[in-house]
């Protein structure tokens, strides 16, 4: 991006300068071009510079900080001011295992987390909406035949990072938002499984609409992933992607690893006393057990009493 681009200024193709040595640009980088920036066929202009990230969202590919694989991190996008958590209600089924995963990332990034519930035209939403009664979880239902009018006012000004499944509708939801998109679109071939359609991070300028003035914003399609690796966040601070449950380790001892093991953590007494949702905070210790290696973070065959925990 052109930090002071407008609408009407052409797209600049631009390679990273050596001097920049090691460090990669991602989407959503605003940056410092010397040379061609005129747009204009063949040209090409250099990133010389990357300004100050004011939020880096990153995923780690597994959750164990103890192997390669797992301490491989990802920034999945830089500047973004929301995180729009896209989950189908059906084909495939809504995670609400994913989903905390991603408002973890989120709270951690100091990103405002939306949620954005597509396919409502085939599952209905409350399942989904209930188990974040607790919270003040903004969210969008999305439909083939809705308008996208209220979506539209939440994403204006600000740059918006879709993240999500596989075969949720992440690029649907940008050709519709961005009719010049033309982002490749798949077919969800089993439930579950979406084929990755989309393989690259691409940020977009949402069009000008006549009713509204102003900056319509950004928004940034992702390619669906399986799921959302926390290696990088402490175990304290994944806490804060679970504010329903902060509220409630104020009686802990101190260090309490919250844990299910630990008999004086004051979580399951304030579950009990009705304060929070029992599959919140099992969710929290899943999260927790994860990361410490002891738990297969795809758990969601082991948790067949509740099919939407998994993750
Ligand atoms: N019934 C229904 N189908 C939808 C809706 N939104 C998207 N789909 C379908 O879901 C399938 C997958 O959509 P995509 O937009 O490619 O999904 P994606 O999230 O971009 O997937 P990846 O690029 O693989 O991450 C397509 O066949 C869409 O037509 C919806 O609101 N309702
Ligand atoms: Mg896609």
């Amino acid at each position: 991006m052109l930090p002071d681009a407008g609408p009407d200024t052409p797209t600049v193709t631009a390679m990273r300068a050596r001097e920049l040595g090691r460090k990669s640009v991602v989407v959503g980088d605003r940056v410092g071009l010397v040379g061609d920036v005129s747009g204009t066929d063949g040209a090409l202009a250099r990133i010389v510079r990357i300004a100050e990230r004011r939020s880096v969202l990153r995923r780690t590919a597994d959750d164990d900080e103890n192997t390669a694989e797992g301490r491989l991190e990802r920034v999945v996008v830089a500047n973004a001011d929301q995180l729009v958590i896209v989950s189908a209600l059906a084909d495939p089924p809504p995670r609400t295992g994913f989903i905390d995963r991603c408002l973890v990332a989120a709270y951690d990034a100091g990103i405002e987390p939306l949620l954005c519930l597509t396919k409502a035209d085939l599952a209905g939403p409350d399942q989904v909406v209930g188990y974040y009664a607790e919270l003040e979880l903004p969210y969008v239902l999305v439909r083939p035949d809705c308008d996208l009018d209220a979506l539209r006012a939440l994403l204006a000004g600000r740059v918006s990072v879709l993240v999500g499944h596989s075969g949720v509708g992440k690029s649907t939801l940008v050709n519709r938002l961005v009719p010049d998109a033309a982002r490749a679109v798949g077919v969800v071939s089993a439930i579950g499984r979406g084929r990755h359609t989309s393989t690259s991070a691409v940020a977009l300028r949402l069009p000008a609409t006549p009713d509204a003035d102003g900056d319509p914003g950004w928004i940034v399609d992702t390619p669906g992933v399986r799921s959302f690796g926390l290696a990088h966040v402490s175990a304290e601070s994944l806490l804060h992607g679970f504010p329903d449950l902060v509220e409630g380790t104020v009686d802990c001892p101190p260090n309490c690893p919250h844990t299910a093991d630990e008999a004086d953590c004051a979580l399951d007494a304030w579950v009990t006393a009705g304060k929070a949702d029992p599959r919140r905070l099992a969710s929290y210790r899943r999260l927790l057990a994860s990361r410490s290696g002891e738990g297969d973070p795809r758990e969601v065959e082991r948790n067949p009493g509740d099919p939407l925990a998994g993750s």
